[in-house]
């Protein structure tokens, strides 16, 4: 069945929609996750670089139920559940753990069992706990829940992890009644099939999710660095970086199906802003129709890696 979900980079003044159920991630508010008239609203530490600030929606007409299950917030439409989680993440790796747990009983619960696509934010993602880097320490968190949820690695969906500056865990998902269909790149390791130098629990996610919406096919991506195979691809140069990271979105693309249209709108994730014209530039040259662009701070999970790109193929709404 086709969902009747579309997605969206709007101006950050763009009003309310109207009479329709919807998910907003805010960028440049304090962080938290609010409900009101039809609207999630998760503000999960993001900062836009240089005024370029944008708020990422996912509408689908119709009403909704907003509810509460413990800590997660709830905005259940008949097609579409969306879900949020914000807690502190000190541990985190007993909060990602919590946090997964929490998340997957409440969608179960209302008969949403497959998030098509999930985002993980928290703080100091390269700092030290137990003598793990947090990184992993919320890897072996969200990998100890589903393995007791007894969800496998291989049905996750499309994720992003980025470290911010904000205190606390976010994790939020969009999930429907009917899987999506995983897809993987051949120019990647699947990232639950990592080596364990990376973490001693693989990370649990697909590179992309494509669904089947009534605008046509949509491909929800994956933050997505410069890596092949499993190893980080040109250390130090974000240019490079950046190239290879948009082999990486054509191969999932041309994988998941050419009648999957371009992408709509894309986030990029920058270690250092003054790397926003190069990339800019890079991003211009390789799309003929260039999508939407918000630009923001991001650690990715491994230090040498400087970019990290997600985004959302789809028809434009
Ligand atoms: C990578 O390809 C980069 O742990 O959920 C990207 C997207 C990354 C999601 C996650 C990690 C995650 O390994 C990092």
């Amino acid at each position: 069945m086709a969902l009747p979900l579309k997605t969206s980079l709007l101006p950050p003044d763009a009003p309310e929609a109207r009479s329709c159920t919807c998910l907003r991630v805010r960028a440049d508010l304090p962080p938290a996750i609010t409900l009101s008239d039809g609207c999630l609203m998760v503000a999960p530490g993001l900062e836009s670089i240089s005024g370029s600030g944008s708020v990422e929606e996912w509408r689908i007409d119709g009403s909704c139920r907003v509810g509460r299950a413990g800590r997660v917030h709830l905005l259940e439409h008949a097609d579409v559940l969306f879900a949020a989680w914000h807690q502190p993440d000190d541990p985190l790796a007993d909060n990602a753990h919590r946090a997964y747990l929490d998340l997957f009983q409440a969608i179960r619960a209302r008969g949403f069992p497959h998030p098509i696509r999930i985002w993980n934010y928290f703080s100091r993602i390269h700092g030290d706990e137990c003598g793990l880097e947090r990184y992993q320490s919320f890897c072996i968190g969200r990998g100890k829940a589903l393995d007791e949820l007894g969800v496998t690695e291989e049905s996750m969906p499309a994720a992003t992890a980025i470290g911010t500056r904000a205190a606390g865990l976010f994790v939020y998902l969009i999930a429907t009644r009917n899987p999506g269909q995983a897809i993987e790149n051949p120019r990647q390791v699947s990232a639950y099939r990592y080596p364990e130098q990376y973490s001693p629990e693989s990370p649990a996610f697909a590179r992309a999710t494509r669904i089947e919406t009534d605008l046509g096919p949509q491909l929800l991506l994956s933050g997505t660095a410069s890596i092949t195979g499993h190893e980080s691809r040109h250390i130090g140069d974000c240019a490079a970086q950046t190239r290879e990271i948009l082999a990486n979105l054509d191969a999932l693309h041309a994988t998941a199906g050419r009648d999957v249209p371009p992408p709509a709108w894309l986030r990029v994730y920058l270690r250092r802003p003054e790397d926003q014209p190069e990339v800019a530039a890079i991003l211009a040259r390789h799309y003929p129709r260039p999508p939407a662009l918000h630009w923001v701070y991001g650690d990715v999970c491994r230090r040498e890696l400087l970019v990290e790109i997600e985004g959302v193929h789809a028809r434009i709404a």
